[in-house]
């Protein structure tokens, strides 16, 4: 315990920095159980199309221009051990985008109990928090069967596709118009 505070302390200070850093710049958390697609989803952004990603470990930053606004995007790992440590990043989020892997039925109760914990954080109450409901170019659940699930009123549910970016951009587009 004394170690997850530790480090939890460190990626706070770490992101205070990034923040001071790009002062002006949207910071956006992309979470998501792992598997979900959320490297996939932030090489995307970056390069306009998909590689094999490798797993990621503990978070990464990238810089991403979105219609002429820059955001940094953090790309967070979803292993159960360090889902705990997601919490010092909702502190300073303006936007979340939570991916959820729309073929892992066994895996989908799980992604939305944990889509309503993130969603709770009183300082992402008034933030847009996007969830990309992915992998929709394989036999994927539609979002039909999922938003009844959800409460709360800054949310918006996209079917979409990383792979072959179906989606992908209209989902960018609701975010960047609701980021303040
Ligand atoms: N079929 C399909 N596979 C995807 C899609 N998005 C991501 N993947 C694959 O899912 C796996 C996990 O992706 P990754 O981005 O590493 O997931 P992360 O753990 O959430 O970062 C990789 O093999 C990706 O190529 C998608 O839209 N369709
Ligand atoms: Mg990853």
């Amino acid at each position: 315990m004394y170690l997850v505070s530790r480090i939890v302390g460190e990626m706070g200070g770490v992101l205070s920095w990034v923040q001071s850093y790009f002062e002006d710049d949207k910071f956006v958390v992309v979470l998501g159980l792992d598997g979900a697609g959320k490297t996939a989803l932030v090489h995307r952004l970056r390069f306009g199309e998909t590689t094999d990603p490798l797993p990621t470990m503990g978070f990464v930053i990238h810089s991403v221009l979105l219609h002429n606004r820059k955001l940094q995007i953090a790309d967070t790992c979803g292993q159960d051990t360090v889902r705990e440590l997601w919490g010092c990043m909702y502190h300073t989020a303006d936007a979340v985008i939570f991916v959820v892997d729309g073929t892992d039925a066994k895996r989908l109760p799980c992604a939305m109990r944990e889509i309503q914990r993130v969603m709770a954080y009183p300082t992402l109450e008034d933030k847009p928090f996007l969830i990309l409901n992915n992998k929709q170019d394989q036999n994927a659940t539609c979002s039909e069967e999922l938003r009844w699930q959800i409460r709360g009123e800054m949310w918006r549910m996209f079917d979409v596709s990383v792979k072959t970016g179906h989606g992908v951009d209209e989902a960018m587009t609701w975010l960047d118009a609701n980021m303040a």
